[in-house]
């Protein structure tokens, strides 16, 4: 299995810029490089990345996405005179050309394509190119926006021809469009492009009808494009993991890509310039995370924008040191996205209702109806620049200050990443490097601390009281950071799930959230929101208020409904667990229950990025060898292996996944999908109806 982050710099690429007073283009400077990679060395970073040369592209390479008229032009760029660069850069927009662009641009290309080269051959597992100039604005015949051939395009194309890739998901999460990466793949069914972009109703750059939710890909493309618009600034870390839970991933995960590429703009991050949006520099870990769990974790990160330096080199540390496989950090404060958000949302999963069976069953109601409320201005460029932007309004009254935001937090990763308690037999099953924790039997005094009923017959069988000293000591290890995780098989899973919940709730945590597979929950719940239990089960659970206990009964499908389930935890466990904020996360189950065994590893995988990482797997004694080995496989980070093609998820379990989102949006936000108005209008469900039960 490939392992390993690949790093790309060459110190070549800061040896261009701007020559003449042109405002729109200052903010594309060298620096934007060398504080980047400086910020990757002096956080040890790049010591643990390997390190890869850098080449030029060839033509041909470049010729994949451009026209051999264009390329010829651009290549006389370098014996220019300043006048003659003036003159050359005016047929574009934003954009300026140097003598030594071209050569940086060539070397922009081959920094991404040996990247390529090395995730597709297995060299690496995922890994980052710093590149200048960006690529996602580059047309075939056309230089845009800093951009002067389109590297992540190139990339995209070389992939499918050199490694015969057949599907390629881009993720352009900078906070411009990359049209030139939308006319390139608009026709490619091979190619899924998604991006969200600061739009304000075609107010900001590039002002393109096109890059509206409604563009959605042309001909056999059809449904490969996905736009999301950001009509207001400010958005913010809800606003961004929401697009993920209810957009992006569960297509991505029904159009399983071989590869992911994504154009890593960090100009969506808080303080830039351009942007102009509040998401701070750690949710990068997170988006970068949940991407992992993709495509084997075959995964190239390619620099595009940034412009706020502090900014700029904090996300690209916290995107570097996800792909290393440290745990991202703790997310706290989040709730449902605004407003404008969720108008973006519903739209864009209206507009792709027909091509996902994702969306199939979802309720998104009425079509494309939000838009009417912030009507679209046709033809408006040139309105527009007077009117100004939102941003540019708020700037010259001076609403905008200087931002400001913490330091994200360091990202300690403990030694070893896995500790296990295994009966014989079982051990030589799980890798080498899982921790073989010896454990000391617990005393029943000390056992029946933990549980809620210290007179269990239980705790006088020596094998329980072996197990519980084994959770014990694996949360013990977790707590003095000794180890990352733990996985532990044991005779009785209540017990030790029981026990497991107490003893991290008096150690170390004041929440535990407990995901559970199988029918009767294995504790009695408090409505104390120190544990929020999720439960899946085949068989129907009593009705419940409480918003800490959310049983999602799926119906078997032979073998399993993997596509009901894949869209129950991106959709509703994920946004949970994020809003919910666990210091610690157990995961128990008893026989998998109907879930298949790809699908419980990729639930694990993506139960990594919360809570630090810290999650102690349970499995009952007798569980198949072959669930042991992925639980640990996938808790020690190796890539998870991906689910096939999805089918159709039956459609009663889609709708008992939506009866629970329903159910709990109210309290916990980033189950929203579709704005208020909507839902009242739609659901006939209100806030009121469970003001009875709010806090
Ligand atoms: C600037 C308008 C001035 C790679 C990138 C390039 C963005 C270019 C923006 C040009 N417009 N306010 O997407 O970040
Ligand atoms: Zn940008």
């Amino acid at each position: 299995m490939a392992s390993g982050t690949a790093l790309l710099y060459d110190e070549e690429m800061t040896r261009y810029q701007l020559l003449w007073d042109y405002p729109a283009c200052k903010i594309e400077s060298p620096e934007r490089l060398t504080v980047s990679h400086e910020a990757l060395q002096t956080t040890g970073l790049s010591g643990r990345c390997v390190s890869l040369p850098v080449r030029q592209a060839t033509e041909d390479e470049i010729l994949l996405a451009h026209s051999q008229e264009y390329l010829e032009s651009v290549k006389k760029t370098p014996s220019m005179s300043l006048e003659e660069l003036v003159t050359f850069t005016q047929q574009y927009g934003d954009v300026y050309f140097h003598p030594n662009i071209y050569h940086c641009a060539k070397l922009a290309i081959g920094a991404t394509l040996q990247l390529v080269d090395a995730v597709m051959t297995g060299k690496v597992r995922n890994g980052m190119a710093l590149v200048r100039p960006p690529g996602h604005h580059s047309q075939r015949s056309l230089a845009s926006g800093f951009c002067v051939f389109n590297n992540v395009a190139i990339a995209a194309l070389y992939a499918k021809k050199h490694f015969n890739v057949r599907r390629v998901l881009i993720v352009d999460w900078d906070i411009h469009h990359g049209q030139g990466l939308q006319y390139c793949f608009e026709e490619d069914s091979e190619v899924l492009y998604f991006s969200w972009h600061r739009y304000e109703h075609q107010r900001f750059w590039p002002n393109l009808r096109e890059s509206d939710f409604d563009a959605v890909g042309k001909g056999k493309g059809a449904g490969f494009n996905i736009n999301l618009p950001w009509n207001k600034v400010g958005m913010g870390n809800s606003d961004y993991l929401s697009v993920f839970f209810h957009v992006l991933l569960p297509i991505a995960y029904e159009f399983n890509p071989e590869l992911v590429l994504v154009s890593a703009g960090f100009d969506s991050a808080i303080g830039d310039p351009e942007g102009h949006m509040c998401a701070t520099p750690d949710i990068f870990g997170h988006l970068t995370h949940l991407l992992m769990s993709l495509a084997s974790g075959r995964l190239c990160a390619i620099l595009e924008g940034g412009y706020n330096l502090t900014s700029l080199a904090q996300s690209v540390c916290q995107t570097v040191q996800t792909l290393l496989g440290d745990p991202p950090s703790r997310i706290s404060g989040l709730s449902s996205p605004c407003q404008s958000a969720l108008e973006s949302i519903h739209c864009v999963r209206g507009a792709h209702q027909q091509y996902w069976t994702c969306l199939k069953y979802a309720d998104v109601g009425p079509q494309l109806e939000a838009s009417t409320k912030c009507p679209r201005l046709e033809g408006v460029i040139g309105e527009a620049d007077e009117e100004g932007t939102q941003a540019e309004e708020a700037q010259k009254e001076g609403e905008i200050k200087e931002i400001a935001w913490p330091e994200p937090p360091s990202r300690m990763a403990p030694p070893v990443r896995t500790g296990v308690v295994l009966p014989t037999g079982l051990e030589d099953h799980v890798p080498a490097s899982c921790l073989r924790v010896t454990t000391i039997p617990l005393t029943s005094t000390e056992a029946a601390k933990g549980l809620s009923d210290p007179a269990d017959p239980k705790l006088k069988d020596d094998k329980v009281l072996q197990s519980l000293g084994g959770v014990s000591s694996l949360l013990e290890k977790i707590e003095k950071k000794e180890v990352r995780n733990g996985l532990a098989v044991v005779p009785d899973l209540s017990l030790a799930v029981a026990f497991g919940v107490q003893q991290a709730l008096t150690s170390f945590t004041d929440r535990v959230l407990l995901v559970f597979l199988g029918s009767n929950p294995p504790i009695e719940l408090q409505e104390d929101g120190r544990v929020m239990l999720i439960q899946f089960c085949c068989t129907e659970q009593l009705e419940t208020k409480s918003k800490f206990y959310i049983p999602v009964c799926l119906k078997k499908q032979s073998p399993s409904d993997v596509p009901g389930f894949l869209y129950a935890v991106l959709t509703l466990l994920l946004p949970l667990a994020y809003g919910y904020d666990p210091g610690m996360i157990l995961a128990a189950t008893r026989e998998r229950d109907g879930v298949g065994l790809a699908a419980w590893a990729q639930l694990i995988g993506l139960l990594q990025g919360l809570a630090q990482g810290h999650t102690l797997a349970l499995l009952l004694q007798g569980a198949e060898e072959v669930t042991v080995k992925a639980t640990a496989a996938s808790l020690l980070g190796e890539p998870t292996p991906t689910l096939g093609p999805l089918g159709v998820p039956l459609l009663e379990n889609v709708k008992a996944v939506e009866k629970q989102r329903q159910r709990l949006q109210a309290h916990w936000g980033l189950l929203k999908a579709a704005d208020e108005d909507h839902l009242r209008a739609t659901c006939g469900h209100t806030e009121d109806e469970y003001s009875g039960v709010l806090p």
